[in-house]
């Protein structure tokens, strides 16, 4: 019998080609999400550049072309424990990959009740999901999408390790090696949250033995992986809109519509980047080869660092792009060199696709395509018809007046 996935989330532009790609491969997935990341779109009055299809349509077609059934819960994780805990009971999954977290930066940044929606999504999404594992009895190997940014953005002269360091320290007994965490920081609230997230890992495995793997992702560029390619009703989701859109998306679709790429300050931040097709990778390996219970396993899910002018600079060569300077919306360093230590997944056998392999595609097959669908005046906030007291509609984090 094929085992059973739960996929946190499964709905957004990482989770759903994770949920074909581990459909494809034979287990039995059941996708929760409460869809509220289409529900923001329609509140920010954005959509993704790629036509995605209702969550029922995009299932029903991955059926009929391949006979593969993957299973949707419409259940919002931060609130409905007891329904996460019998659907675990239920299915005694051998995973939770756990994706549904509001992911976004610059959103989590706009106002009180952004902030307040992020942390308290966020980190009860977290606890609710390691509290009903441990409630079931049952061993499940939670598998979380952290960030790189937890890292902190500051220059270190070292690769950055996976989640520990061993420290030389002078104990009672003399000088010793100890092993701490790499220190947590949090470049904004959003970041914040998956440093809580690493503090909950961390209780629940030692307490009460979970194991947990935490992927620190960077950013994630590119659309389509090789199942979501194999129909057009299958079509990942592609943000470019000032608060979701991610840098590398954002520049590719601004240089196909003759919009000067959209560099902050100078552009000498440096962040760590992986295509698509490599997380859905990183994820079946970190299934496949779970940890030994004694510590979090912190695994750093990234492919290549680049600055965002470097990157402006290769695709203005394939586009012709401009490039524009803007003044840095977000508080950070306006220059630093970053590096890490990616040597898991490599050795579990993760096969890098780079920039250089992938860009054309993403600007020919992607960008071309659906150009006519990109509102303009979303890339920009200052050109945004949405203000700093937008809410999600029907989502009550604020205070009684
Ligand atoms: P996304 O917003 O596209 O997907 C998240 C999904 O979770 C959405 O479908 C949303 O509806 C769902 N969700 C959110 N809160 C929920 C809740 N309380 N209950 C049920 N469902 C809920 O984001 P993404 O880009 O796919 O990112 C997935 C994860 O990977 C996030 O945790 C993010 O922090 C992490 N990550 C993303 C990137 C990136 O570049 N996209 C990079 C590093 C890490
Ligand atoms: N930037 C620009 N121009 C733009 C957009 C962004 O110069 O038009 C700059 C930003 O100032 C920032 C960098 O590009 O320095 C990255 O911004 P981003 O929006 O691409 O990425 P970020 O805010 O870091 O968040 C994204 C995902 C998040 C994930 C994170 C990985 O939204 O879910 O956790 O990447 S990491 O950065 O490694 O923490």
């Amino acid at each position: 019998m094929s085992e059973n996935i739960i996929i946190m989330g499964g709905d957004g532009f990482c989770g759903w080609p994770t949920s074909l790609h581990l459909s494809n491969l034979g287990y039995n997935v059941t996708i929760v999400d409460n869809l509220i990341r289409r529900k923001i779109d329609v509140d920010l009055e954005c959509d993704s550049l790629t036509p995605i299809k209702p969550i029922s349509q995009r299932i029903k077609k991955w059926y009929d072309l391949t006979g593969k059934t993957i299973k949707f819960e419409k259940i919002d994780i931060s609130l409905q424990y007891n329904k996460i805990l019998n659907l675990i009971k239920e299915l005694k999954p051998k995973a939770i990959v756990h994706f549904a977290e509001q992911r976004a930066a610059p959103t989590s940044m706009i106002s009180s009740y952004w902030k307040r929606y992020t942390v308290e999504n966020n980190t009860n999404a977290t606890h609710n999901i390691l509290c009903a594992v441990v409630e079931s009895g049952i061993d499940v190997h939670v598998v979380h999408l952290g960030t790189t940014g937890t890292a902190g953005y500051v220059t270190t002269p070292m690769d950055i390790p996976e989640g520990y360091l061993d420290v030389k320290v002078q104990t009672d007994k003399g000088e010793e090696i100890m092993e701490f965490p790499w220190p947590l920081h949090s470049p904004s609230i959003y970041h914040m949250t998956k440093s809580m997230d690493f503090l909950m890992f961390e209780f629940y495995n030692n307490n009460d033995n979970i194991k947990c793997t935490d992927l620190r992702q960077g950013i994630v560029w590119g659309c389509q992986t090789k199942e979501t390619m194999m129909d057009e009703n299958l079509i990942n989701r592609w943000d470019y809109d000032h608060w979701y859109g991610t840098a590398l998306n954002r520049f590719l679709i601004q240089s196909t519509i003759k919009h000067p790429i959209t560099i902050y300050g100078r552009g000498l931040q440096t962040r760590a980047f992986i295509h698509i097709q490599n997380t859905v990778e990183c994820i079946q390996l970190a299934i496949e080869n779970p940890p030994i219970k004694d510590k979090v396993r912190v695994l750093n899910q990234v492919t290549e660092c680049h600055n965002l002018l470097n990157l402006a600079n290769k695709i203005k060569l394939l586009t012709d792009a401009e490039i524009k300077y803007y003044k840095n919306p977000r508080k950070e360093a306006p220059e630093n060199k970053l590096r890490f230590d990616n040597s898991g997944l490599l050795k579990l056998g993760l096969n890098s696709i780079t920039l250089d392999d992938g860009l054309l595609y993403e600007i020919n097959e992607i960008a071309k395509k659906y150009k006519d669908r990109c509102d303009i005046s979303k890339v920009m906030v200052d050109n945004c018809t949405w203000n700093k007291n937008i809410k999600i509609d029907g989502i009550g984090y604020d205070n009684p007046q």
